[in-house]
């Protein structure tokens, strides 16, 4: 039967800004493209912002949504071969979407892995 989740899984777990390239799209190849989003996040989605939620939010009242990805079913690993860049990690959605994720700095790339790797295992597959 279902398990209600405690209103503190629903909340936003971790936010900040790293460098971001969606390079596929249910399952069609994208141009990669990197740049700055402002990620959020909560127990089963992430949130990608063109700037901080702050910021963001005035936009969101006009309908300019951020993108949203949902983690249930999703894998995420390791991708040195993906990029010439140093710490990317892709993230691969159930959809088909799949996207990189980078920075610079070594222990904010492994924050943000371990962070959306312990979000996905907590979640149901399907
Ligand atoms: C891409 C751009 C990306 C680069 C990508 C290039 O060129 O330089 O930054 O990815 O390499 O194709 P363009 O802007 O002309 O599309 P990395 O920075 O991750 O290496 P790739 O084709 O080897 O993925």
């Amino acid at each position: 039967k279902d398990i209600i989740p405690p209103l503190e899984q629903l909340m936003v777990e971790k936010e900040g800004y790293l460098q971001k390239a969606k390079i596929a799209d249910g399952g069609k190849k994208l141009r990669k493209n990197w740049s700055t989003s402002w990620i959020v996040l909560s127990s089963r989605k992430i949130e990608f912002y063109k700037e901080s939620k702050q910021q963001a939010l005035p936009n969101t009242k006009t309908g300019h949504k951020p993108e949203s990805v949902d983690l249930c079913g999703a894998h995420i690993e390791w991708a040195k071969e993906k990029s010439s860049r140093k710490n990317v990690f892709q993230i691969t959605t159930a959809s088909g979407t799949e996207f990189l994720l980078q920075s610079d700095i070594d222990f904010i790339i492994l924050d943000w892995f371990h962070a959306i790797k312990n979000a996905i295992d907590r979640l149901p597959k399907d």
